[in-house]
């Protein structure tokens, strides 16, 4: 007999979409059982996102997590755009009230792993999830996980499922043929993305639009440099020395004044871009969050705070199932977080074909990019539109 382990809401993966999920049902009296595929080390150290709309950042502290974030996050009231040897900065801060934080999704990931073993809730690790089955929603189905750890087979029985465990998962391939309507857009370009021993180079970030293609700088803390630069989504890292890069670097990133920081390179590697949206995001008993349900390409750095909305929607849907029953916001859940994902997806992909060097003949594409460009950063109105897209637009749950 394989091991049968019983909880509310089973939740596979332990990345930001279901640590976040967790720790909201755990404030709600529900419990839940997450199965991780990867050990703790490797989640704790996987290298993603750097940058928290604000409403992570106020969430996190009334999680209770947000205590070394409030300490060692970096928040940052602008953002640089580089473009014709220029610098220019749009202020958040004045423009919408609000700001951004820079801190490394591991850092969130650890320290939301912390609170779920403090407080006692399962989360196993080097337990990967293998097949799905009850989830029709019918009454005479139970939902259950079954996965394998320890070299056994075991499952975790359940009310609902949330699939929470990343575009390659198996959540939202469970879902029966015809249910789930993909939408995709693959871009004709990638980032390489490094992480340097070197003190950032400018106190904010900077995007560029350089004719040898888009650059972006980022940081992780005051010591560390966060940098990428576009390249073929084909493309070998075995093709790029690290004088490679920083060359690509210093040409993309220049305007008057500007020194880049150099260091040693610590990690690198290339991520090709796609947008993706599956809806609904919901059948039967079986809820997809985050990058299961959704991908957006990173210049908008969108996609941790994207899960992290999709959460709070689903985590208020199950305490009114559980505390009455009803299922008015579990039946809304889908068009809610699509609603705000499209909006995210939207803006993704226009910051995206904004700043990134098409292929082939597009000297049309490239003088509209700066005429865009300039009117984004003149004009206050256009300005606005950036800052309250890039801060994050409220989550409406109506
Ligand atoms: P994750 O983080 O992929 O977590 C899914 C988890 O599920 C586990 N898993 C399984 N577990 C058990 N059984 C199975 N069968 C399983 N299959 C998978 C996986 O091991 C994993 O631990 O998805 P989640 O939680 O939806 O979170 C999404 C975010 O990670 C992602 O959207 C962001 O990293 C995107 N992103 C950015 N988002 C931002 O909000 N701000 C940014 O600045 C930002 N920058 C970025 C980014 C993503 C990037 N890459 C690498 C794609 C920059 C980059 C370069
Ligand atoms: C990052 O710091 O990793 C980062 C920052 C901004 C983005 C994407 C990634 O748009």
């Amino acid at each position: 007999m394989s091991e049968t382990l019983r909880t509310q809401v089973g939740i596979i993966g332990a990345g930001p979409a279901g640590l976040f999920l967790a720790r909201l049902l755990h404030l709600n009296g529900i419990e839940s059982v997450i199965v991780e595929t990867h050990t703790r080390q490797y989640i704790e150290s996987r290298v993603r996102a750097g940058v928290l709309e604000q409403g992570t950042v106020d969430l996190m502290a009334e999680m209770g997590v947000g205590d070394r974030l409030k300490r060692e996050g970096m928040a940052h009231e602008g953002v640089g755009f580089c473009f014709n040897r220029r610098r220019h900065r749009i202020n958040f801060k004045e423009l919408t009230g609000r700001s951004i934080t820079v801190y490394a999704q591991h850092e969130v990931i650890i320290d939301l792993v912390a609170s779920r073993l403090a407080s006692g809730g399962p989360l196993l690790f080097e337990a990967e999830a293998m097949k799905l089955e009850g989830l029709d929603g019918t009454a005479k189905s139970k939902p259950a996980i079954h996965f394998r750890h320890q070299g056994e087979e075991k499952q975790v029985v359940c009310d609902f499922v949330a699939g929470c465990d990343g575009f390659h998962g198996i959540a939202r391939a469970a879902v029966p043929a015809g249910m789930l309507k993909a939408y995709t857009r693959i871009y004709p370009f990638g980032w390489l993305g490094i992480l340097a021993a070197a003190p950032p180079s400018n106190n904010e970030l900077i995007y560029a639009n350089h004719e040898s293609g888009f650059a972006l700088l980022s940081m992780r803390t005051p010591e560390i440099s966060r940098l990428y630069i576009q390249v073929d989504p084909d493309d070998d890292i075995a093709n790029w020395p690290d004088d490679r890069i920083w060359e690509q670097l210093r040409r993309r990133l220049a305007f008057d004044g500007f020194k880049l920081n150099e260091g040693p390179v610590l990690q690198k590697g290339i991520t090709p871009m796609r947008s993706f949206m599956a809806e609904p995001m919901q059948w039967g008993r079986l809820f997809l969050a985050g990058d299961s349900a959704h991908i957006v390409p990173p210049t908008g750095a969108k996609g941790l705070n994207l899960a992290v909305a999709d959460v709070q929607v689903l985590s208020r849907g199950l305490a009114e199932y559980y505390a009455s029953r009803k299922t008015d916001l579990l039946d809304r859940y889908s068009d809610i977080c699509l609603r705000h994902a499209w909006n995210a997806q939207r803006f993704s992909w226009w910051l995206t074909q904004l700043l990134h060097r098409p292929p082939g003949d597009a000297d049309f594409d490239c003088r509209r990019q700066v005429a865009e460009l300039e009117y984004m950063v003149q004009s206050r109105a256009a300005s606005m539109a950036f800052a309250e897209n890039y801060v994050g637009l409220p989550l409406r749950m109506d």
